[in-house]
């Protein structure tokens, strides 16, 4: 079915979690419902608030315009506009329209009869940034401890944050984090690879099955995950990369304060080598 003979079949009413018909269409290509309304509200107030933000500081260099958290010392109170209580409302509104984002994704899955597997992924994003900028800052008291909206203050960020725990590095969640994302390519490329070289094929040639896809890696490594067990694999490694990324920033404060490197002294000095000459107790 052509793509525009499909979408005026599918969209009629129903399917929204709040709001019943009220806010039940769409504009162009956009589906609209209550979660749109207040993705566009928080999306477009928060954007304002950043613009507002640039114009009061010494730049409007994209690379250079920082929204900065309060100072430590303000702790976890509303701090003045101008040190730090616009990054706090653009917080709020980055929060809610994430949040309402994902909301949408939800209502349009309804809508189309379909499970909840992306709106399902996205959250997983969401929890990595509200880790961030609000669980970690609230475990640590201050939120001047969440990273700053810039595009190059916030790479400052991680490299003085990472730099605190004197080698980032050895951090055992980073590591399991750092895994999962060089997976995660690794597999995209497989599967991107595959597909392409089976369904792609040259003029004159045919289209292969997937009994060819999994002849390949059956040739080649013995096995073949299947057609639908390499999407399940895709977004496993994908949000295990994410759900890790917060884990490594949640006990980096919280949990551990020192260099990362002597975290693993526990294993150093575990008995069955501890006498070794090499020991570094
Ligand atoms: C390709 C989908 C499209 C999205 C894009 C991003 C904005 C920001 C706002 C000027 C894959 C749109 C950008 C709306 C403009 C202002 C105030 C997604 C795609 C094209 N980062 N980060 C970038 C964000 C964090 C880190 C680029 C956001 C953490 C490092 C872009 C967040 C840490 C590097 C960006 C966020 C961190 C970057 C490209 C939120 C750990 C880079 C992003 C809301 C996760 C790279 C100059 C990209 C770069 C980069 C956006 C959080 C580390 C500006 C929105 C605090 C080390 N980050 N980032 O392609 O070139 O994503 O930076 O959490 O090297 Mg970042
Ligand atoms: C937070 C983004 C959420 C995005 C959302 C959507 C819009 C809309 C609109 C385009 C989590 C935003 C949407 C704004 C845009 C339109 C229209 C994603 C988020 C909700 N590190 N490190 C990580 C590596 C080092 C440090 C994660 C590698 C150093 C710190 C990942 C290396 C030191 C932190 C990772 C390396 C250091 C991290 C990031 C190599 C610095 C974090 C991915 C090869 C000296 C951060 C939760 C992520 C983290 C994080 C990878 C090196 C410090 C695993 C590969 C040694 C402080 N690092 N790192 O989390 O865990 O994505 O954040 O050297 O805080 Mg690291
Ligand atoms: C996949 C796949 C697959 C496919 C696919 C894909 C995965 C096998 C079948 C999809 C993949 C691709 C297409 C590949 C490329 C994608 C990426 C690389 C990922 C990154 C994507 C991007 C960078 C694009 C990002 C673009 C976005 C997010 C769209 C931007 C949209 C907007 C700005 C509009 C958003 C709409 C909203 C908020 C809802 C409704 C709102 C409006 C229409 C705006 C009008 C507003 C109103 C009516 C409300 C009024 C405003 C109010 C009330 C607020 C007022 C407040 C004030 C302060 C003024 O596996 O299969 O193929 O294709």
């Amino acid at each position: 079915m052509a793509l525009l003979s499909f979408e005026r079949k599918y969209r009629v009413r129903g399917g929204t979690l709040i709001g019943g018909d009220l806010f039940d269409f769409w504009v162009g290509p956009f589906y609209i419902g209550f979660f749109g309304l207040t993705s566009a509200f928080f999306a477009l107030l928060g954007t304002a608030l950043i613009v507002y933000g640039a114009s009061q500081g010494p730049t409007w260099n994209p690379w250079l315009i920082s929204i900065n958290p309060p100072d430590v010392s303000y702790g976890l109170a509303f701090a003045p506009m101008a040190e730090g209580g616009l990054w706090q409302i653009i917080t709020i509104c980055a929060t809610g329209a994430f949040c309402s984002w994902a909301l949408r994704e939800v209502e349009i899955c309804r809508k189309l009869g379909m499970g909840y597997h992306v709106p399902f992924a996205f959250a997983f994003a969401i929890l990595a940034y509200v880790t961030l900028v609000i669980f970690r800052p609230l475990l640590l008291g201050a939120w001047g401890h969440g990273f700053p909206y810039g595009i190059f203050s916030h790479l400052q960020w991680v490299s003085n944050t990472g730099y605190q725990y004197l080698q980032f590095h050895y951090n055992p969640a980073h590591m399991i984090a750092i895994t999962f994302f060089f997976t995660t390519t690794l597999a995209l490329s497989l599967h991107g690879g595959l597909i392409l070289s089976a369904t792609n094929p040259a003029k004159g040639e045919t289209v292969k099955t997937p009994e060819h896809e999994n002849s390949f890696f059956r040739d080649t490594i013995g096995y073949s995950i299947g057609t639908l067990g390499v999407h399940r694999l895709g977004l496993f490694l994908a949000l295990s990369a994410v759900f890790w990324s917060a884990v490594c920033i949640i006990i980096s404060g919280p949990y551990w304060t020192e260099n990362w490197a002597d975290w693993w002294n526990w294993w150093l000095n575990w008995p069955f080598w501890a006498d070794s000459a090499l020991s570094p107790r």
